[in-house]
């Protein structure tokens, strides 16, 4: 039974009673011992409350790439009582203005390096001018790291209560149109004492290595929150490839690493040139995990994957199995304190052999921020996903499709009617539509069909000028690496796109 204090600042409760001198983080060229951090982030929030003249409930964007510097700006903005809306380092202007203007953000705290997008991107009126940057070369006075060295060492905590929103995490849904998701202190806590006790078993003496973005709530846990609360070290790197990822799990000795199956695939090829000694647990999430991956990665070091389905609406992964409890082919069960559930097209429970969309019951769940989404999402409690599952008789989950039009690349989630909006701004283009097509590398790679109006001509060099036109509107990782072209898009008699004839193409 999992019981939190009605008063509880989640960062405090994660911070108190660590071992001063043990490290916390450690990155390029950083190494923090956990005093340190505490430090780092006491000053951050006493710039905050002072300085930055933000009150309890603002609502703070963060920019940057994994680091420690940009885990010490979360804790902070947390530790403050105010709430963290992390975004993604790859996100252009436009993807910015959007998330700030819905999450009403007043002030922001953004990596030196991703300052070009930010200073393009419209920020609500109460945000303009409440930048700080951070990571950066030189003092000047706009810098995060100059107005933490005028503040104190310590910051005492702000008292929160259990359920005041902490963290607003945006998802791009299944419209391209992103979604916020509110998180309360106590989902913090819980999502520590769920997955990493029941099923990873971490420990104090864990290094924490892996690949998601702080920004995305995998990252966020996996490579921060988890590695707190045991009191283990977390390491912070930023553009980690195959290669990159195995040197450094080599070097840090680390004993944990999270990352999707695209990278667990391209590490398996050259996983034997490494010293991965020290690596016990290797968990795959993000996308679902082919047995081809899990097979390969367990040839080429031994370890058996541990497998998590997860959701931004719930903060993180609620199906799972790890060692002996794996099975091939399934996801897992739910993690202790979780329940699932298979549901057929009325919403009426049905039993093992039968595929049906995933519906999840536990202790943290969906609240949209301002969003009528809510009302499809959430029905007598139940988080309805977007994944259809079946389940077998001993109540192990297996992943069988999207219910819907995300297209999950890479560990990315891509909506297809969001590059289809920047699709249709190109002067050649006359209709499109976007779906994921099967990739043995990617899982899924976006593919645009395209209809081009009068007077163009389709050719391999416009293919690649609509990459490049994406590619420059929002972030890369969604351009179409596959582009067809085609005289109409199939369609309903009542003009609904038939993106499954699109799929079958
Ligand atoms: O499986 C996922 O996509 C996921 C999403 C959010 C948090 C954690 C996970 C694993």
């Amino acid at each position: 039974e999992l019981q939190y204090p009605p008063r509880l600042n989640c960062v405090a409760a994660l911070l108190e009673g660590c071992a001063p001198e043990r490290i916390a983080l450690r990155g390029a060229q950083i190494e923090w011992t956990y005093a340190q951090l505490m430090e780092q982030v006491d000053r951050i929030a006493h710039v905050l409350r002072g300085p930055m003249k933000l009150e309890t409930g603002n609502r703070v964007l963060l920019r940057g790439a994994n680091n420690p510097m940009m885990a010490a700006c979360i804790l902070a903005v947390i530790k403050a009582g105010l709430i963290a809306v992390p975004t993604m380092p790859l996100l252009r202007a436009r993807e910015l203005g959007t998330i700030a203007n819905k999450a009403q953000v007043n002030a922001v705290l953004c990596a030196d390096c991703l300052r070009v997008e930010l200073e393009a991107a419209e920020l609500p009126q109460a945000a303009r001018g409440n930048t700080l940057w951070f990571g950066g070369e030189g003092s000047a006075p706009d810098t995060l790291e100059a107005a933490m060295a005028a503040q104190p060492a310590h910051f005492d905590s702000v008292d929160t209560a259990a359920d005041d929103v902490c963290l607003i995490s945006f998802t791009s849904g299944t419209t391209g149109v992103p979604k916020g998701t509110m998180h309360f202190h106590r989902d913090v806590m819980v999502i520590c004492d769920c997955f990493p006790r029941s099923v990873l078993h971490s420990q104090r003496s864990d290094v924490f290595i892996g690949t998601p973005p702080l920004a995305f709530t995998f990252g966020l846990g996996g490579l921060l929150l988890f590695p707190l609360r045991v009191g283990a070290t977390a390491v912070l790197l930023e553009k980690l490839s195959s290669e990159t990822l195995l040197k450094a799990i080599e070097t840090y000795r680390a004993t944990v690493c999270f990352t999707a199956p695209t990278l667990y695939r391209q590490m398996a090829v050259v996983a034997g040139q490494y010293d991965l000694s020290s690596l016990h647990k290797s968990v795959s999430a993000g996308e679902a995990l082919p047995a081809a991956t899990r097979e390969s990665w367990r040839q080429a070091t031994g370890l058996v994957m541990i497998d998590g389905i997860g959701a931004t609406e719930l903060l993180h992964i609620f199906i799972s199995a790890a060692g002996e409890q794996a099975r091939p082919g399934a996801t897992g069960k739910p993690v202790p304190g979780y329940q699932a559930c298979i549901l057929d097209l009325n919403g009426k429970p049905v039993g093992p052999g039968v595929i049906g969309r995933l519906a999840v019951k536990g202790p943290t769940g969906c609240r949209y921020l301002d969003d009528e989404r809510q009302r499809d999402y959430v029905l007598n409690g139940w988080n309805l996903t977007g994944d259809a599952y079946e389940m077998d008789a001993d109540g192990y989950f297996y992943y069988r499709s999207r219910t819907d039009d995300m297209i999950i690349s890479a560990g990315y989630n891509i909506a297809g009617p969001e590059v289809e909006d920047v699709l249709l701004r190109h002067p050649a283009v006359a209709e499109c539509g976007v779906v994921g097509k099967a990739d043995e590398e990617r899982g899924q790679i976006v593919e645009a069909h395209v209809v081009l109006r009068a007077g163009f001509e389709a050719s391999a060099e416009l293919a690649v000028q609509l990459q490049e036109f994406v590619k420059a509107q929002i972030a890369p990782y969604k351009y179409p690496r596959s582009v067809k072209f085609l005289h109409a898009l199939p369609r309903t008699e009542t003009g609904k796109l038939q993106r499954f004839k699109l799929r079958s193409e």
